[in-house]
């Protein structure tokens, strides 16, 4: 059966399907929801090109690598796992040889308009049969091509798997992925894509668990705190007439200090107390003048007549 160029031209009977549902959202991947995703792709639509032989009998057809299914997953440390099923020319055994690689186009975004021009992806996973399939490789679409090519890990017989964090997802998004083989020979390039171009790509969802939010801390003084010491407030009680020692006491009661002036008094007896400083009734925390009376002033003797 001759297999001419077909991109585009069948119908491609695909099916992909989300198998886990993603849950709440999260700025981090820290508990990932794990999910699934799988296409079937036909095994007759890969590129190729007929090698004629001695006799119109003995043509050969020579096609891109065959892709028949591309499984993909999110796993619970935050890595994602992309691998193929390729349908081996009969006697082959190798994957991948020379000339042949296998593409996954990343669109971190699931959005055609974004990233690469043809593929809206901005990754793209080489795996590169040229040293058998191990050749695995991650590049960055920087606008122009896809550039900056560093070695990953790779997965399964022909994939990868690699840490969301290496291509700059740290949000929940929907991962969209198309892979193609190519065979490049005489100059020209052959594929097989999976999903066809004309079906939508493969999509993973990129979800994660909602971390509990630490509990807000309310700051508690220490209950060992000493109370604030506060002097106590002097009202002057009434002293008026008191002796020195019971004005005193009275004072020590209503939390007043003293100091005693003492003063000549013809109304007040000697040894009570005249007034005080401030006023009783009114508060103060200095020390109150209790004037006390020292009894009448005393007379200036006369002068004697001087008898000299
Ligand atoms: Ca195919
Ligand atoms: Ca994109």
């Amino acid at each position: 059966m001759r297999k001419d160029r077909i991109l585009g031209l069948i119908s491609v009977g695909c099916a992909f399907v989300a198998l886990v549902a993603p849950t709440a959202a999260s700025a981090a991947c820290a508990a990932p929801s794990p999910a699934a995703v799988a296409h079937d792709d036909p095994a007759t639509d890969a590129e190729g090109f007929e090698v004629t032989g001695d006799t119109p009998d003995d043509a050969a057809i020579v096609t891109a690598p065959e892709i028949t299914r591309v499984t993909g997953g999110l796993d619970a440390a935050c890595a994602i796992t992309y691998d193929s099923t390729l349908a081996l020319p009969p006697g082959e055994t190798e994957p991948l040889v020379e000339r042949e690689s296998l593409r996954y186009y990343l669109d971190v975004d699931a959005n055609p308009a974004t990233g690469g021009t043809v593929t809206g992806a901005e990754w793209l996973v080489l795996v590169d049969g040229a040293n058998g399939a191990d050749s695995t490789w991650l590049l960055r679409w920087n606008g122009s091509v896809f550039a900056e090519q560093r070695a990953i890990a790779p997965a399964g017989t022909v994939g990868f798997t690699l840490p969301l964090a290496a291509i700059g997802i740290q949000q929940p998004t929907t991962l969209g992925v198309r892979v193609h083989s190519r065979l490049v020979s005489g100059g020209m390039s052959y594929v097989d894509l999976a999903p066809d171009r004309a079906v939508p790509q493969m999509l993973l969802p990129l979800q994660w668990t909602v971390p509990a939010p630490p509990p807000v801390v309310v700051p508690v003084p220490p209950a060992s705190t000493p109370p604030v010491k506060t002097t106590p407030t002097c009202v002057v009680p009434s002293l008026r007439g008191k002796t020195l020692a019971a004005a005193r006491i009275a004072a020590t009661k209503a939390s007043c200090k003293t100091k005693v002036v003492r003063r000549a008094s013809r109304k007040v007896r000697r040894g009570r107390v005249i007034t005080t400083t401030p006023a009783a009734g009114m508060r103060t925390i200095d020390p109150v003048t209790v004037i006390v009376s020292s009894g009448p002033p005393k007379r200036k003797k006369k002068r004697s007549p001087s008898t000299s």
